[in-house]
């Protein structure tokens, strides 16, 4: 199939979504087929699997806008998570379903000396093009597992994945505009758009001194090849050790501004309290918030799904992901007993430190029954997941040390 033919497969799937949703039915893609339903152990549980546009099935949390997550055993096939099974979440249900790559462009304005509007071929040609692995989590990963339960999609653990993304510096496409005294942050936005006018727009900002980093970069490719439509084609914004919810995709628009930005994706969502755990009591609202920032560190069973049966006294090797903010992975450990005694686990080649680290360890259970498989990685500033994540009203950067419940028969 031709990429032709991909682009207008994605076109109609997403037409027939919205004339559907106007006869007021419920959006189901063309291709898309229910193959099986995943259980969560959790309230909302039961997830259909169900295969977009250049994906494989993939649970889906909500239809419209697309809220796909990866199951697990597809992160467990490698480090890089495959492009076509790497998580898709949009806010608003105006999503671009065609893109037309020879016309598209990127303006560069505000507080610039000189506003761009730059062409795919354009950017590419700014300067050499960089490459960084980098996980993308949303905020809410993890929220459905969350207690006391609060509002908001509620997430299981597969809204993550890792990807070696290839770009250009964002830094340099700022400087090429040349930024003005006075900036205080630079805002995105990509192609999507809410559906009523009363919806404020997806718009997200960063303060100038991380725009200006080395490591925020705007992306053609992930895995050595165009961006999934739905996670970005044809630009994304990528910004390491941070949250999801900046990674701007069908990134359309920066704007340099000289003061905080108001919009609601930056003054009211996507923010957690403002002090050093980012917590509150449970169920207590916080005084004071703050935008979210950079992944805490975590780390997850990939190799065994709960409820997997596995035999007694038969060695196994146990394989899974850890990942911090961008310090890296210091040391990962299970735990078979419940946290009392902890076995080190091997790490993986290093990918960079704001990439997923693969660890394995040799294991052999040796007693019949029940057993819930604790990890827990330690990142190389000494940040350690919690046994339980202090609480935050959004339920954001959830990073409880995991248990796998699995039966040794
Ligand atoms: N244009 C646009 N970009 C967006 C969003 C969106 O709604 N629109 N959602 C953000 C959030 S909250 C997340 S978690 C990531 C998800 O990236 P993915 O869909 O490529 O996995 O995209 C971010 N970028
Ligand atoms: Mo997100």
């Amino acid at each position: 199939m031709s990429a032709g033919d991909e682009k207008n497969i994605i076109r109609r799937v997403f037409l027939q979504g919205s004339s559907l949703m106007a006869a007021g039915l419920v959006f189901k893609p063309l291709r898309s087929q229910a193959t099986e339903v995943q259980d969560e152990n959790f309230a909302n549980s039961g997830r259909e699997l169900v295969a977009y546009p250049q994906k494989r099935p993939l649970k889906r949390i909500s239809a419209r806008p697309p809220h796909l997550e990866t199951p697990f055993a597809l992160l467990n096939e490698s480090v890089l998570t495959p492009n076509d099974a790497f998580f898709v979440r949009y806010h608003l249900a105006n999503i671009p379903t065609s893109i037309d790559v020879d016309s598209y462009q990127l303006q560069i304005k505000g507080l610039v000396e000189k506003p761009l509007s730059l062409s795919l071929a354009g950017l590419k040609a700014l300067g050499e093009p960089v490459e960084i692995v980098a996980v993308n989590q949303c905020s809410g990963n993890s929220r459905g597992y969350g207690l006391p339960r609060v509002f908001g999609a509620q997430l299981g653990n597969g809204s993550v994945g890792n990807a070696r993304w290839t770009g250009i510096p964002l830094k340099t496409v700022l400087k090429h505009a040349g930024v003005r005294a006075g900036a205080r942050q630079v805002t995105f936005r990509g192609l999507d758009s809410p559906v009523l006018p009363t919806t404020p727009a997806f718009v997200k900002a960063l303060d100038i001194d991380l725009a200006l980093s080395d490591e925020p970069m705007i992306a053609w490719a992930m895995n050595g090849t165009d961006i999934p439509f739905l996670n970005g084609y044809p630009i994304k914004l990528i910004v390491p050790g941070y949250f999801g919810t900046y990674w701007i995709k069908h990134l359309s628009e920066i704007e340099v501004i000289d003061h905080v930005f108001e919009g609601f994706f930056m003054q009211k969502a996507y923010r957690v309290p403002d002090n050093d755990c980012q917590c509150v009591a449970e169920g207590t609202v916080p005084d004071k918030t703050r935008p979210i920032g950079k992944l805490k560190v975590r780390s997850f069973i990939t190799s065994l799904q709960p409820g997997e049966k596995i035999r007694v006294n038969e060695p196994i090797v146990l394989k899974g992901i850890a990942f911090d903010g961008g310090h890296g992975i210091r040391s990962v450990e299970v735990s078979e007993d419940g946290g009392k005694n902890w076995q080190l686990a091997t790490l993986g080649e290093n990918l960079g430190n704001y990439s997923f680290r693969e660890w394995t360890l040799q294991w052999k259970p040796r007693e019949k029954g029940k057993v819930g498989l604790k990890v827990r990685a330690t990142g190389a500033k000494g940040e350690q997941q919690p046994a339980k994540a202090p609480w935050n009203p959004s339920i954001y950067a959830k990073n409880d040390i995991e248990t796998t419940p699995i039966m040794v028969v």
